[in-house]
């Protein structure tokens, strides 16, 4: 068949097979597809109109081919640059545009990339307990399935809800409210307990697991700069989120303090969010994903001016970022230099019903597979069993009331 790569139809397929997805789905004339994820945890519906009402329109007749322009168009043309609605609806399209020129390659997308820098993509799993004993059964169990670097993650003695830390026995899902769930926090007590709880997990499985932690942005930047020095001991692989990163030069003054590593940058959706970061180096690892920043196109430009600072990568792979998303990661990861580690949070059988996938878990490691684009479809009819519920995640409140970072 003679290839036409103009683009004939553009489809967004919202579905919540265990939570909300946003899908979209871009067929060509020569009846190739191409899938990206633009979902955007507890604002989904903001996504799939952006690219319903404002994206899929200029998408019919476009040339698939022409992924650098199409990005262009879509971020340059659109007059009102970046944000998390824009970013995600560009890194649908940017995805999708990937999958199909892989697809019409007949290559799996990280041969397209350039090939494989690694033998796999090392990713690192979550524990997490009501009580330290529980974690380290966590930890233990993640150990047993091979993982070599582990999240941690625990309740804080009187502290209702810590971060990270699932609903009795389910597995940690934050976007389970149908109006937010509001939580209490304080910043004190987490930080009396940390080094307790990293010196019981050092204490019974030694110094050859990685150890990595999130702070979740709850912490102002002299009290990150304590936890990092408190916890250097522990020799963390790193301490993600300790503050929220609208403010970049909070990290000069936590990196003043501390040796222990950082990483921020998941719910960042544009290079100019970690110019500073990268630059100045103030930060160890950079974790912006696909679907939050702007797709293979923009990952990719991140990923080669974080190298030039020694800064790599660690993606954001949670729940909410779709199996489209973590497809198109491990591509992504097995293709750059800088490749840091890749987080994974496996998705529900539910999810899995809907999504069928090339990439595939063993001793650590992930691979993307070697299906041609990046291996990931969603089965239509299957989506259709499971319409959008609308979920929200929690807010946080400290002990006197005060609204606080989640
Ligand atoms: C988290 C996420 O994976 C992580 O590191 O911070 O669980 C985050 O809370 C969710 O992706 C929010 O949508
Ligand atoms: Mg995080």
């Amino acid at each position: 068949m003679k290839a036409d790569s103009r683009i004939v139809e553009a489809k967004v397929i919202v579905t919540c097979p265990a939570r909300n997805f946003v899908t979209l789905k871009i067929t060509t004339a020569d009846g190739l597809h191409g899938i990206g994820d633009g979902t955007l945890n507890g604002r989904e519906l903001a996504v799939a109109a952006y690219l319903r009402e404002h994206v899929v329109p200029c998408l019919i007749g476009r040339d698939a081919d022409r992924i650098e322009d199409t990005w262009q168009y879509f971020y340059r043309g659109a007059y009102w640059r970046r944000g998390p609605v824009t970013m995600a609806a560009i890194a649908a399209v940017d995805v999708a545009l990937w999958d199909l020129k892989a697809k019409r390659a007949g290559m799996p997308l990280y041969q397209l990339l350039g090939g494989r820098c690694r033998e796999g993509v090392t990713v690192y799993a979550h524990a997490g307990g009501h009580s330290i004993d529980d974690l380290l059964e966590s930890v233990a169990k993640h150990v047993e399935l091979g993982y070599k670097a582990i999240r941690v993650q625990a309740a804080v003695p009187g502290v209702p809800d810590a971060y990270g830390v699932g609903h009795g026995t389910k597995p940690y899902e934050p976007a389970d409210g149908d109006l937010p769930r509001e939580e209490t926090w304080s910043t004190p007590k987490y930080l009396r307990f940390m080094p307790k709880l990293m010196d019981a997990v050092r204490t019974r499985f030694g110094f050859d697991l990685a150890l990595l932690h999130d702070g979740h942005h709850r912490l102002t930047p002299i009290e990150a700069a304590g936890l990092g020095k408190s916890l250097e001991e522990y020799g963390l692989f790193w301490l993600e989120d300790a503050t929220p990163a609208e403010n970049q030069g909070a990290f000069r003054l936590i990196r003043q303090h501390t040796t222990t590593p950082l990483a921020v940058g998941e719910v960042f959706n544009s290079i100019f969010d970690c110019q500073r970061l990268i630059a100045e180096q103030l930060i160890d690892y950079i974790r912006a994903s696909v679907t939050h920043a702007g797709g293979i196109t923009h990952m990719r430009r991140i990923a080669s001016f974080a190298d030039l600072y020694g800064v790599r990568t660690g993606s954001h792979g949670a729940t909410d970022l779709s199996p489209v998303s973590m497809g198109a990661a491990l591509h992504l990861d097995l293709s750059i230099p800088n490749f840091g580690i890749q987080e994974h949070m496996p998705h529900a059988a539910l999810t899995e019903e809907v999504f069928t996938h090339a990439y595939s878990y063993a001793q650590g490691m992930m691979h993307p597979g070697e299906a041609p684009g990046h291996g990931v479809e969603i089965d239509e009819t299957a989506a259709a069993r499971f319409p959008y519920k609308r979920s929200y995640l929690p807010v946080c409140r400290l002990e006197d009331g005060t609204l606080h970072n989640w």
